[in-house]
C-alpha cells in the first residue's frame, strides 16, 4: 500500500477497529513505516536525511489522518446515540388519572351544603371519647340497657370508640351559649357483627338546633327541608315514636321516597330524631331553652341512593367499585 492508498484507506476505515488495525500495520512495531525507518541506517549519510525527512513527513501525516478519522468516527457514533436517544419535548406527556372523592365523602358535602344553605355550623368532634360524653352526659345512666345497643371498643384507660356523633352536642352546647343550629358529621364505631347493612366503623350525621320555643314542628320542618334538598319538592317525611335516652320524645324518621333500583316508591328510615331531653341541657347548664336533634347514617343514606346493596362495598378500597360513583351526589 503505497501512501495515498494508506491515507484513502484511514479516511475510509468504517470503525475504530479497522482504524486500529491500520495503526498497526503502517505505524505498529512491525508495520511499513516502522521498518522503513529501521531500512534508513544502511543508507549513506545523504540519503537518509533525504529520505528519513520523507518518511517522518508521512509518518506525521498518517498520524494526523487517523487522529482525524479518529475524531470523525466518535462524532458519528454519538450523534447516532443522540439520535437514538432524541425526545420529543411536543409529546404529551402520560396521562394520569384524575381522581375523586369516595362516594360517602361525596354524600357528607352534599349534606354539609344543604345544612350550610339553611344556616348550620358545622363542627367536628374527637373519635376516641370518654363515657361522659357518649353515655353520662345524654342521659345514659351506667348499667342502662339502652347502652347495649350501641356496644364499642374501649382503651385500657376507659375511654372508647365513640358510638355515635351525639357526644358532640354536649360539647358545643358546653362552648357556646344559644340560641345556635349545628350539624357535624363523623365516623364512629360500633362492636358489631359486620353483615351487608352492619360495620363496625360508619358515618354519621347530627344536627342539632337550641333556642326559645324549638318545638317539634321544628324538627319536623328541618327534616323535611333536608329531605326536600336532597330529593326534591314535595317529599313527605315520617317520624315513629322511638326511644333514646336523650331525646324526649324520641322518633325514628324516614322519608317517602322512590327507589332508584326497583322504582317502588317506600319509606326510607335514616335514623333517629326528638326534642333535647331537660337532664342534657342539665349536663351542659342550659336552661330556659328547648331544642331537638336528629341523626342519621350517611352510608344508608348513599347506599340508598346508588343502589349499592353491600356495606362493605364501601370500605374494600377497590377502585371498580368507588370509580362507578363519580360526582353522583
Ligand atoms: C343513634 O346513633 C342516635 N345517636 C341517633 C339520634 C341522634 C337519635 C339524635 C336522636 C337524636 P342509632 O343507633 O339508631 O341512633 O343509629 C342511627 C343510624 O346509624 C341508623 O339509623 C343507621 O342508619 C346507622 N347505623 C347504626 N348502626 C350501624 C352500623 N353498624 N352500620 C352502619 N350504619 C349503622
Amino acid at each position: 500500500m503505497d501512501h495515498d492508498e494508506a491515507l484513502t484507506a484511514i479516511a475510509s476505515a468504517p470503525d475504530a477497529r479497522a482504524l486500529q488495525d491500520l495503526r498497526v500495520r503502517l505505524l505498529g512495531k512491525k508495520g511499513a513505516i516502522t521498518e522503513q525507518l529501521r531500512g534508513l541506517a544502511a543508507l549513506d549519510p545523504e540519503a537518509r536525511r533525504t529520505v528519513g525527512r520523507e518518511l517522518h513527513e508521512r509518518k506525521s501525516a498518517l498520524e494526523a489522518a487517523i487522529e482525524a478519522r479518529k475524531g470523525a468516527l466518535e462524532r458519528a457514533a454519538l450523534e447516532a446515540r443522540l439520535a437514538a436517544e432524541r425526545v420529543d419535548l411536543t409529546l404529551p406527556g402520560p396521562r394520569v388519572p384524575a381522581g375523586g372523592h369516595h362516594l360517602l365523602t361525596q354524600v357528607t358535602h352534599r349534606l354539609l351544603d344543604v345544612f350550610r344553605s339553611l344556616g348550620y355550623d358545622v363542627a367536628v368532634g374527637p373519635e376516641l371519647e370518654d363515657d361522659h360524653h357518649n353515655f353520662e352526659a345524654l342521659n345514659f345512666p351506667p348499667e342502662h340497657p339502652a347502652r347495649d345497643a350501641q356496644d364499642t371498643f374501649w382503651t385500657t384507660d376507659g375511654r372508647l370508640l365513640r358510638t355515635h356523633t351525639s357526644p358532640m352536642q354536649v360539647r358545643y352546647m358546653r362552648e357556646r351559649t344559644p340560641p345556635l343550629k349545628v350539624v357535624v358529621p363523623g365516623r364512629v364505631f360500633r362492636n358489631e357483627a359486620v353483615d351487608a347493612t352492619h360495620e363496625a366503623q360508619f358515618h354519621q350525621l347530627e344536627a342539632l338546633v337550641v333556642g326559645e320555643r324549638v318545638t317539634m314542628a321544628d324538627l319536623r320542618g328541618a327534616i323535611t327541608e333536608m329531605a326536600t334538598a336532597l330529593l326534591g319538592t314535595g317529599t313527605r317525611t315520617r317520624l315513629q315514636p322511638s326511644y333514646f335516652p336523650f331525646v324526649e320524645p324520641g322518633a325514628e324518621f324516614a322519608i317517602w321516597w322512590t327507589h332508584p333500583k326497583t322504582g317502588r316508591e317506600e319509606w326510607l328510615e335514616l335514623g333517629g330524631c326528638g326534642m333535647v331531653h331537660p337532664n342534657v341541657f342539665r349536663a351542659v347548664g342550659y336552661e330556659n331553652v328547648t331544642g331537638f336533634a336528629f341523626g342519621f347514617g350517611i352510608e344508608r343514606l348513599a347506599m340508598v341512593r346508588t343502589g349499592v346493596t353491600d356495606i362493605r362495598d364501601l370500605y374494600r378500597g377497590d377502585v371498580r367499585v368507588l370509580e362507578q360513583f363519580r360526582g353522583v351526589a
